[in-house]
């Protein structure tokens, strides 16, 4: 009897583990298709990403300038405020993203992207820090609200 409830279990872990294979086949396929990447990044367009090194969802800051992030969301639909993690700037001029939102902008931090640089990540990055007026290296991940 016990022996019996042992195997039927082993079955079930084994089956368990293969639909778990199979599923995390499917989920990682469908990721990647919805990935942003670098290329998707024209000459020209600013680019922020929801994800380090390019990925998750892409946002393209219309006219350079936006500032108030908190009315925009990425090609995924995740909102953008408070949730960039990495950028390209493929425009000919530098973009500075900011911590707060206008009209507080000038209150936070600054964060300068020259034209065309990227960061692949904002863990660890020089701003201007508005409350001081001092320059300062500053986790930045998941804080720009504006940009422009
Ligand atoms: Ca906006």
């Amino acid at each position: 009897m016990k022996g019996s409830i042992v195997r039927i279990a082993k079955r079930v872990g084994a089956a368990l583990t293969a639909f778990g294979v199979t599923l995390g086949g499917l989920t990682m396929a469908t990721t990647t298709s919805a990935q942003a990447s670098a290329s998707q990044c024209k000459s020209g367009q600013i680019c922020l990403y929801e994800v380090e090194n390019f990925s998750g969802g892409i946002f393209r800051v219309s006219g350079g300038c936006d500032l108030n992030l908190g009315d925009n969301h990425f090609d995924n639909g995740n909102p953008v405020a408070d949730h960039t993690s990495s950028i390209i700037n493929n425009s000919g001029s530098a973009v500075f993203l900011y911590e707060l939102a206008d009209p507080y902008r000038k209150s936070g931090y600054e964060l300068g992207v020259g034209a065309k640089k990227s960061l692949s990540n904002l863990r660890s990055v020089q701003v201007l820090d508005y409350r001081d007026g001092t320059f300062k290296m500053v986790n930045f991940n998941d804080k720009a609200s504006a940009a422009c």
